[in-house]
């Protein structure tokens, strides 16, 4: 198992939509790179300098670095700031942040082509991860307790796959 952070704007619907993917074993919510511990969501609202991020556990054999990254660039905005979608501010920042430095042998080739597609610098951070604190439980699969609630990420995206294996299927 392997396992890499993502921050791409308001981190319930990048939970709900990484859930879907086969491969995917367990994603959880939490605060990364910020300048101080374990901090609350209030906190984290008030600008604690921490990115709402979501640790994805994976199996590489069944979805490969590359194809998660593929996706997460489906879904976020890589030239903005600081904002995704209706939410503004810090901790919504978008970021890659890995563990393990030979991940950048998969992660850099997506970047660079994303960059050229894009045209610009991405606003999308590529660094270590520094550290990494699980949100609260009410936040932990929020859309799937909250279906109505609000998400940035557009409601059809949430259905690109169905998992099929070993009676995981979120969707
Ligand atoms: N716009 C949403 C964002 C929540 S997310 C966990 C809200 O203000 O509730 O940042």
């Amino acid at each position: 198992m392997k396992e890499i952070y993502l921050a791409g704007g308001c981190f319930w619907g990048m939970q709900k939509f990484f859930d879907q993917f086969e491969g995917v074993r367990e994603t959880e919510v939490g605060y990364a790179n910020g300048p101080s511990a374990d901090p609350s969501y209030q906190d984290v609202c008030a600008d604690s300098g921490h990115a709402e991020t979501l640790r994805i556990s994976y199996d590489p054999e069944t979805v490969s670095l590359t194809q998660l990254l593929d996706f997460y660039f489906m879904v976020i905005d890589p030239l903005s700031h600081n904002r995704q979608g209706g939410d503004a501010g810090i901790q919504y920042r978008t970021g890659i942040y890995y563990t393990d430095e030979e991940d950048l042998r998969e992660i850099r080739p997506v970047y660079q082509r994303e960059q050229e597609k894009a045209g610009a610098p991405l606003a999308v951070e590529l660094k270590p991860l520094e550290n990494f604190y699980s949100a609260e439980a009410c936040h932990q699969k929020y859309l799937d307790k909250n279906p109505g609630g609000y998400c940035h990420i557009p409601q059809h995206m949430m259905h690109l796959a169905e998992k099929t294996a070993d009676g995981e299927a979120q969707a």
